[in-house]
């Protein structure tokens, strides 16, 4: 068993406030249920399991000035930036289970800033079906989690884009700090901004020209070990036909073999620092699939292989 000396955090964040289905508030639980906890144990982990914030729950109301339930979900993600930057001030590395994907606007503004002032480069990694760099202006939703990446680069309302205190007061990242993986639905508007910014984005036809393995050593290109690798998986990555508890499934997403080599080789770098598992909706999985498959990616992710091997094939 490999044994990592940096100590784990689960934080849970149980709340669907910035998606467009219901369920995603079940999340934590449902990974806590496919053993989460004691399969991180088993290679090595130290983990401690922080709870469930408890933030404002869901009115279930339509989008105002294009943003679905503004003032809640600022709230859940103030709540989870300050969860995520003390597990960081720790020196723990903080595994956020959501929720939706607007949370990981607190999560990694709050990784962000800790890079900020400990002098570390940061690297997103984005997994997931969707580009999430919708603005109120693009959005044909007014969902949140359909936002987060473009609120990240300043793009969005102040008590989004603000979370996070950085030095010298600009936006949590920069585009070039981003490397989005799997990408197969982008909406119209959404698809020239991503454009325009310069977002780089490995979708799926770069994983079937070039296959995952490639992908993966661009994505992963420049990490070093002044690296802070976070990385934020939306479920609704992996293919609905392995992964079908989520609210916004997509088609032709990566296979589990694809999923796996794309966990082994983040493991691989070393530089995983902060993780979020979004996305997740157990009303909508088939008795817990999907958790559990998220369990064992996850698994993965922090180093469980089949063989000890020494050098890649
Ligand atoms: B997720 C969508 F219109 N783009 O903005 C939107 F297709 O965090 C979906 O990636 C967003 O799951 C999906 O509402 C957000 C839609
Ligand atoms: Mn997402
Ligand atoms: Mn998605
Ligand atoms: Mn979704």
């Amino acid at each position: 068993t490999l044994r990592s000396a940096q100590p784990t955090s689960l934080i849970g964040a149980p709340t669907d406030i910035g998606a467009g289905a219901r369920g995603a508030s079940m999340g934590p639980e449902a990974l806590r249920v496919a053993g989460l906890q004691a399969a991180l144990e088993l290679h090595g982990l130290q983990v401690f399991d922080r709870g469930n914030l408890g933030g404002p729950s869901n009115p279930w109301l339509p989008p105002v000035n294009g943003y679905r339930h503004l003032p809640e979900v600022a709230q859940w993600n103030r709540l989870v930036y300050d969860a995520v930057y003390a597990e960081l001030q720790l020196g723990h590395l903080p595994i956020l289970l959501g929720g939706d994907h607007s949370l990981g606007l607190g999560s990694i503004s709050a990784v962000a800033r800790h890079c900020a002032e400990s002098g570390k480069k940061l690297r997103v990694l984005w997994l997931d079906a969707h580009a999430d760099f919708n603005t109120s202006e693009l959005t044909p939703s007014g969902n949140v989690h359909g936002m987060p990446v473009a609120c990240l680069c300043g793009f969005g309302p102040a008590e989004l884009t603000q979370l996070a205190a950085m030095p010298g007061g600009g936006p949590a990242l920069r585009p070039e700090q981003i490397r989005q993986i799997g990408i197969r639905s982008v909406d119209a508007g959404e698809k020239r901004f991503v454009h325009e910014q310069g977002l780089e984005v490995f979708d799926m036809r770069a994983i079937d020209e070039v296959g995952m393995r490639q992908v993966m050593e661009r994505a992963l290109a420049g990490v070093d070990t002044h690296t802070h690798l976070h990385v934020s998986f939306d479920v609704d990555f992996l293919d609905p036909d392995i992964a079908p508890g989520v609210g916004t499934t997509v088609p032709g997403g990566p296979t589990y073999r694809e999923a796996q080599l794309c966990m082994e080789m983040i493991a691989d770098s070393g530089r995983l620092a902060s993780l979020d598992i979004v996305e997740l909706n157990p009303a909508l999985d088939v008795r817990n699939k999907t958790a559990v498959l998220a369990v064992d990616l996850v698994e993965s992710l922090f180093g469980k292989s089949t063989l000890m091997r020494t050098r890649p094939v």
